[in-house]
């Protein structure tokens, strides 16, 4: 039986693909800060998930979390880097340090440590690394400095990955979705749902259901062939134009 990994698999995205990944027969280590929503997460899917809590801003427990893996969840076909998210929309002249360490922590050294720990078990298998970024990697916009850089690194570094594994057979895949109706959002605004609601309403976002569904065709591919990277939007999102300062003499 195949095995995912992934992160963040208490919510969205993750706890989407945890149960299109079970629903098509894998089996899947699901990793989370909340050990409910993994205990959720277990009752409903039942004996091929396994629930993990931890935190990815904390590398030497990731090391320990790989380490100490039950047998028959050893084998390693598929990280699914989906673990992330996005401080406050300040300009970066008005930011508190913390939030944005505690982003950079998580997005960069967590999946980097993460992905180097399963490294071994994923070139062992021929398997899959695929990581989440965003369609900030590419497309700049105002309060989205460190999110959208931490998400150019992931895209970068799923580029550069894919050159250190030649050779190797394992894949790697770089997504990047725009507007997707998550936690996201309530995270990124310390929890202001009239915030996440206005920014979702009557515009039709993406569903964690539609990115889990865009993972499982990457994952399901033929293995001699490598998406490289993925991006997608809803119809109704697209870019903004140039912004131009007037007040600047
Ligand atoms: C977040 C993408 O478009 O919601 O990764 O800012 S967007």
């Amino acid at each position: 039986m195949k095995t995912a990994f992934i992160t963040g698999a208490t919510a969205g995205i993750g706890a989407a693909a945890a149960r299109k990944f079970i629903a098509e027969g894998w089996q899947v280590v699901g990793t989370g800060r909340r050990s409910e929503r993994l205990g959720e997460l277990k009752d409903e899917l039942g004996d091929r998930f396994l629930g993990i809590v931890s935190d990815m801003r904390d590398v030497d427990d990731l090391q320990r979390v790989v380490g100490e893996l039950p047998e028959c969840f050893q084998g390693i076909d598929l990280l699914l880097n989906n673990a992330g998210l996005a401080p406050p929309m300040n300009d970066l002249q008005d930011a508190d340090q913390a939030p944005l360490s505690n982003v950079i922590d998580t997005n960069v050294q967590g999946l980097v440590a993460l992905t180097r720990a399963l490294l071994p078990r994923l070139i062992e298998r021929k398997g899959a690394v695929i990581n989440l970024s965003s369609v900030a990697a590419t497309y700049p916009y105002r309060g989205g400095a460190i999110y959208a850089g931490t998400k150019a690194f992931v895209r970068q570094f799923s580029l550069g990955l894919r050159c250190d594994l030649q050779g190797t057979g394992v894949r790697v895949t770089s997504i990047e979705p725009g507007m997707v109706e998550t936690e996201f959002t309530l995270v990124r605004t310390g929890g202001n749902q009239a915030a996440s609601d206005a920014l979702y309403a009557n515009m039709n976002p993406m569903t964690a259901e539609d990115i889990a569904s865009t993972i499982w065709w990457v994952a399901s591919l033929p293995p001699h062939l490598n998406i490289n990277a993925l991006e997608l939007m809803p119809v109704s999102q697209s870019w903004a134009g140039f912004a131009v300062s007037r007040s600047e003499g």
